[in-house]
């Protein structure tokens, strides 16, 4: 059966529904000038994937890898939350919960997992201190997953320590890289972001120990974060709520399949048709900074 596009029955199921997940992809920041991986003016159209996505590309040239992070991690500073970001951050609020999700179980917010580093959707969170309490605040951010990593977190390759900062750059050599100019000279190893800040002193202290940090993103071949999470969620969710992903990379990719096959219902919010378009009960082709307004109204 084809998906239904009509939003009156897409609100009465999400009004139905008692465990909700919402799973986001880059093309719910695009609104916000971030850009996507795999568009046609996607990332991985002028950088390679295998380079600046992979734990061997690190290896291999941390220069030019930190060089990438860096001026998207400014990218990412510089932006700020859309109309998108603010309808799913609105569930956090009571009033707005009751409203559209009156059958939620024991009112528990719906499961936001991301997989952008951006940051955004937690900033969205808090842009709302006016209207709920830091004790609410932090309850809802407790229910977003960023599984594919922070870029506002980095790990120490020798002592494991994860350091959370929104200071950039991370070493004086990056000030100044940006999207035009990176990779055109080659930062020395000891000039990349290390553990403890430039000021380190080479003490062996853990998360001051001087080792090479590495941006605290997920690559290819590496784990996602919050999985173990995610698939117990996964077993009680009725509406999952996908937004902007091309749904090509897994495991995100997979879970409207299980969903699906454990009697749940999906409902796609996408500019165009995409991978997951035949697992999906609801599909809205649209900008979904626009849509998604629209929809949860
Ligand atoms: C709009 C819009 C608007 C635009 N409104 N919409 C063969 C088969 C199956 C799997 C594999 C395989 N070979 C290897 C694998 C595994 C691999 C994988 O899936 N590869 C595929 C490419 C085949 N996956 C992994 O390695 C993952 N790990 C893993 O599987 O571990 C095993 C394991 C799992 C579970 C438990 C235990 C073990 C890790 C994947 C890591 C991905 N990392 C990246 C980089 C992160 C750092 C960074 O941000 O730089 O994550 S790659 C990149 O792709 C990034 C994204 O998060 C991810 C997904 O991309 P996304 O978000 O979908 O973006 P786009 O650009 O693809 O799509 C944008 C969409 O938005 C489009 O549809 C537009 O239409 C739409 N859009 N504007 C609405 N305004
Ligand atoms: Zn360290």
């Amino acid at each position: 059966m084809s998906p239904s596009s009509d939003a009156q029955a897409f609100r009465d199921a999400f009004a139905n529904s008692k465990r909700v997940v919402i799973l986001a992809g880059a093309g719910l920041s695009a609104a916000s000038g971030i850009p996507t991986f795999r568009g046609p003016n996607g990332l991985w159209k002028t950088k390679s994937s295998k380079l600046f996505a992979t734990p061997e590309g690190f290896k291999e040239d941390p220069s030019g890898v930190w060089q990438f992070y860096h001026y998207k991690r400014e990218g990412c500073l510089s932006a700020q939350p859309n109309a998108a970001h603010r309808a799913i951050a609105s569930f956090a609020v009571p009033a707005v919960r009751s409203r559209l999700m009156p059958s939620l179980q024991e009112d528990k917010l719906p499961l936001f997992v991301t997989q952008n580093f951006d940051g955004l959707s937690l900033r969205a969170l808090d842009e709302l201190s006016d209207q709920l309490t830091p004790a609410e605040i932090k309850l809802a951010r407790e229910r977003v997953i960023e599984t594919h990593g922070s870029a506002f977190k980095t790990i120490c390759l020798q002592c494991k320590h994860i350091n959370h900062t929104f200071d950039s750059p991370l070493s004086p050599a990056l000030a100044g890289i940006t999207e035009q100019n990176a990779g055109e000279r080659d930062i020395p190893i000891d000039q990349l972001p290390r553990c403890g800040g430039p000021d380190w002193k080479g003490s062996n202290r853990w998360g001051r120990c001087g080792g090479l940090l590495r941006p605290a993103v997920v690559w290819f071949g590496e784990v996602p974060e919050g999985m173990g999470e995610i698939a117990k969620e996964l077993n009680w969710t009725d509406l999952l709520i996908v937004v902007g992903t091309s749904s090509l990379v897994h495991p995100a990719a997979g879970f409207a399949k299980t969903i699906k096959s454990r009697g749940g219902k999906v409902a796609i919010v996408n500019l165009e048709r995409s991978e997951g378009d035949s697992d999906a009960d609801f599909l809205f082709i649209g900008p979904c900074e626009e849509t998604l307004p629209l929809l949860l109204k």
